[in-house]
């Protein structure tokens, strides 16, 4: 009953506040000026249309919470971005989110939730992305969008002025890890403390990435019909695959790993959303630039349908003759 859905929505997010390096911000133009819209088009059918980018600008308001560093402009960039998914989604497309950090997870899932409630959530990472600002060794809200969002660690944070909008109501019951290998402390204990499905990449070595998703799957909806949500950090790819990204780290998923991985999720029809965040254009030389980009590139492609095999010509039967 679920088919692949042909329409999708693009939308950028130039916001680099959720941490400290200059660059990530503007991935957004980097990826449309690499062809992002063109290579999207090569996939046979597809629909697009480029919302465009999401206001990111908010005055610095005096919100001061421990730990926790531009809580007022992650929090506006968040609520625009949240509204322009959901109505992404109500317009019958797949919301296709450009970072922008990965903070900007916040306004996608939010937005997301609010027009699915069934969602479940896939985050491809080489971080769990689950501390609170009592648990950050960074005080970066890039590593904290998992914890802001499911309403089982609601009582672990403070009051957050100016997050009012997002009262979390995602429960961490439809939330699964993959490629996991930089966890901190108090992050291992909620993965363990929540028991959420997790295939680190000591897991993936030893299931492949095709059984890992599949169990995800299996996991998360027994009964396969539930929308499902990827949250893409291009980290989670190893360092040498793509290195322009904030905080690399080495021996992750290969990008054929990536691609099978989207691939699978694509064949299953019920892909809604997928974020593609971490992308810093301005790390490394020209080199590490472009390879991360079409890094970035290849995954989408294979999440929307590209095929690997080649696809024949729509109503062709046979090769043109002289
Ligand atoms: B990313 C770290 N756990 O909280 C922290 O890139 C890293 O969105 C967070 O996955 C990495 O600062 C955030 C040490
Ligand atoms: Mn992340
Ligand atoms: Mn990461
Ligand atoms: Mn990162």
């Amino acid at each position: 009953k679920w088919e692949p859905l042909k329409r999708v929505g693009i939308i950028g997010v130039p916001f680099e506040k959720g941490q400290t390096k200059y660059g990530v911000n503007i991935a957004p133009a980097a990826m449309r000026s690499a062809g992002l819209i063109e290579h999207l088009k090569t996939i046979e059918g597809l629909d697009i249309k480029d919302y465009g980018d999401i206001d990111t600008t908010a005055a610095d308001a005096d919100v001061e919470v421990d730990n926790m560093a531009h809580l007022s402009q992650v929090s506006a960039c968040n609520k625009n971005l949240s509204e322009r998914v959901s109505q992404v989604l109500k317009d019958g497309r797949i919301a296709v989110t450009i970072g922008g950090d990965h903070s900007i997870g916040v306004g996608t899932v939010d937005g997301h939730y609010n027009v699915n409630h069934d969602m479940i959530l896939i985050w491809v990472d080489a971080h769990a992305d689950i501390n609170t600002n009592k648990t950050s060794g960074s005080g970066s809200v890039h590593g904290m969008p998992v914890a802001l969002l499911v309403k089982e660690l609601s009582d672990y944070w403070p009051y957050l002025p100016t997050m009012d909008w997002q009262v979390p109501k995602f429960s961490i019951k439809n939330l699964g890890y993959v490629g996991l290998r930089s966890v901190d402390n108090y992050e291992r204990l909620a993965i363990e403390k929540y028991n959420i499905p997790t295939f680190a990449m000591e897991d993936i070595e030893e299931h492949g990435i095709r059984k890992s998703i599949h169990h995800i799957l299996q996991v998360l909806d027994p009964e396969m019909n539930k929308p499902i949500h990827v949250s893409f950090d291009i980290d989670s790819l190893d360092s040498l695959e793509a290195p322009s990204t904030g905080t690399p780290v080495r021996g992750g998923l290969t990008l054929r790993e990536a691609i099978n991985l989207m691939e699978i999720i694509h064949s299953t029809g019920r892909l809604r959303a997928i974020d593609l965040v971490e992308i810093n254009p301005a790390l490394g030389d020209e080199s590490d630039r472009k390879r991360t980009i079409e890094a970035g590139l290849c995954v989408l492609k294979a999440a929307l349908g590209f095929s690997r095999r080649g696809t024949a010509p729509r109503g062709i039967l046979d090769l043109p003759v002289q």
